[in-house]
């Protein structure tokens, strides 16, 4: 397995609309375990493959306290049940340092393949369903920072910069 580089804010690659995977693999699960390795040592609770520059529909999850159940998600597309938005404090392993809040709808149903590429159902509300819904933003080439204002997104743009410059030397 392997840790990978993620892009950050402003990366154009970020905005690359991600294909649908044809068929589960050996390629693919070496993405997927790649894609948890990464997701676990960025301390992130989820991560789309855009953001490793993978540009296939593909999000892995971990919710868990213990940070020992990864879920895999492969093709999501989602359903909205409820179309009532609740606010929730975002940031982004691509856009490091920025945390702001985006409203999204409270209870969605989720359509997915697992990592045997078997088709499941979900109906998610909490903090799942604004993860899925942060990542298949990823997939579809959106940031959460696309939700602020012009003056934040500016903002975000010149303190992300400086931070990986920053990282970098
Ligand atoms: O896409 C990513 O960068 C993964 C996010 C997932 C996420 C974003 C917003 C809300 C929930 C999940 C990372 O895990 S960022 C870490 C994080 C988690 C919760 C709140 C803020 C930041
Ligand atoms: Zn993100």
């Amino acid at each position: 397995m392997t840790v990978r580089d993620i892009l950050t804010y402003p990366d154009p690659r970020l905005r690359t609309l991600a294909k649908p995977v044809e068929q589960v693999d050996d390629t693919i699960k070496i993405l997927i375990e790649d894609m948890i390795e990464t997701m676990y040592a960025a301390d992130g609770i989820g991560l789309a493959a855009s953001q490793v520059d993978e540009h296939l529909q593909l999000v892995v999850m971990d919710l868990s306290k213990e940070r020992d159940a990864p879920r895999v998600f492969i093709n999501p597309k989602i359903t909205v049940l409820d179309e009532e938005k609740l606010p929730y404090e975002e940031g982004c392993l691509s856009v490091p340092g920025i945390y702001d809040e985006v409203e999204r709808p409270r209870e969605i149903k989720i359509e997915a393949l697992d990592r045997e590429g078997n088709p499941f159902t979900e109906i998610a509300s909490g903090l799942l369903a604004v993860c899925i819904q942060h990542e298949m933003d990823h997939l579809n080439g959106k940031l959460f920072v696309d939700y602020l204002s012009k003056l934040k997104q500016d903002r975000a743009r010149t303190k992300v910069t400086k931070l990986v410059k920053a990282q970098k030397a």
